[in-house]
């Protein structure tokens, strides 16, 4: 039988266990810069059987909140290298998650102070974090303008670079962001977007960037590089979708010809209750899942939202192959070990969540 601490074999890359360390967010990257804090954070945590970074923007267009880390110019690849360098030194695997927030923003984070970009020019209903004199402070996002479409090859364009930035900056793969209501997700659903030519109306339609994404990146970097993460119900940043399982059930069924690494699904409301639903039925992750394997699809399944060790087993023993936990990895950085080993776990403080220092950062300590 297969154990959560068993080596693994995912596209391209070995892993040593199927723990996965979850992407997370920390605004500690001023000026979008990966520094050397961040170094130390990460290679900490290089026991994980695979490290997804933080969402990282792939333009400054992208970007929806202070202090987040970028991956779209040379400056921030020579720091992103100093932590691929340093987490495989210490026996790791690392990919980077390329993000771009759409209408998630805030004009005081955009190119000139203009607008954020959206499928449709429709308000989300939720907040980001400018951090203020060291501050952060959760303030309403911007009105978005509907991007062109002559716009949107630009966008693909900047995933690409993103991409090609990756592997320079020696990460073993990307992750694509399609989840959490950011730009591909509000594309995908049909509460943000309301567009009438190519990229709006049908399932198909709402599915084309985030299939021309995938497709650039496949073939910049190699489908064995590439995966991405859904999140098929989550409320998010207002996203919604009556119909998500016929919607879903179409993007996995798409993506399983291009031979990804990973397919990663967050179950339920991100961050909260495993069990939230959108439309009148519950969702079929299980179904999910069979649409992929019965299309062809053969990467690794990733599951994640508030799992603990005996949840993740039975989840590898109903055909997961991978389990990415959050919140535990922040406060754990010895984590894989601490549940292999029955141990207890640090507790989180959620004040130290989103900018700051070392505090509630690096200080979590690992077992003796
Ligand atoms: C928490 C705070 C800011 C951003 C996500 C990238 O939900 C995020 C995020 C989470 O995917």
């Amino acid at each position: 039988m297969k154990t959560l601490f068993d080596a693994v074999k995912v596209g391209d890359m070995a892993l040593a266990n199927r723990v996965v360390m979850a992407p997370l967010t920390r605004n500690r990257a001023p000026g979008a810069l990966p520094n050397d804090l961040m170094v130390t954070y990460y290679t900490q945590r290089a026991s994980a059987g695979l490290i997804i970074t933080e969402a990282c923007a792939i333009s400054h267009q992208a970007q929806g909140y202070s202090d987040v880390p970028g991956i779209w110019n040379d400056a921030q690849v020579a720091g992103w290298k100093k932590i691929t360098d340093a987490v495989h030194a210490a026996g790791g695997k690392i990919v980077v998650q390329l993000w771009h927030v759409g209408r998630v923003s805030h004009t005081d984070l955009q190119p000139n102070g203009q607008a954020p970009v959206a499928p449709s020019a429709i308000t989300a209903k939720t907040r980001t974090v400018l951090i203020q004199n060291g501050v952060p402070a959760f303030v309403p996002t911007s009105e978005p303008r509907a991007l062109g479409a002559s716009e949107i090859p630009g966008i693909v364009d900047d995933y690409k670079r993103a991409a090609r930035n990756a592997i320079a900056a020696g990460f073993d793969g990307v992750e694509v962001h399609a989840a959490n209501g950011y730009l591909i997700d509000q594309f995908l659903r049909s509460g943000s977007n309301h567009r009438t030519d190519a990229y709006g109306g049908s399932i198909e339609n709402r599915a084309r960037l985030l299939m021309e994404v995938m497709h650039a990146v496949c073939n910049e970097i190699g489908g064995g590089r590439t995966s991405l993460r859904l999140s098929p119900v989550t409320p998010a940043n207002d996203a919604s979708d009556p119909q998500p399982q016929p919607l879903f059930d179409h993007v996995v069924r798409a993506l399983a010809p291009l031979g990804l690494a990973y397919v990663h699904i967050i179950e339920g409301s991100t961050g909260a209750a495993r069990d939230f639903q959108q439309g009148e039925t519950a969702f079929d992750y299980a179904g999910l899942h069979a649409a992929y394997k019965q299309a062809g699809g053969n990467a690794a399944w990733m599951v994640n939202n508030g799992y603990d060790t005996a949840l993740a087993q039975l989840a590898v023993n109903e055909g997961a192959d991978l389990v990415a936990f959050g919140r535990p990895f922040i406060s754990n950085p010895d984590l894989v070990r601490r549940l292999r080993e029955g141990q207890e776990l640090n507790a989180l403080n959620p004040k130290t969540l989103y900018g700051g220092g070392v505090e509630g950062y690096t200080d979590y300590p690992a077992l003796p």
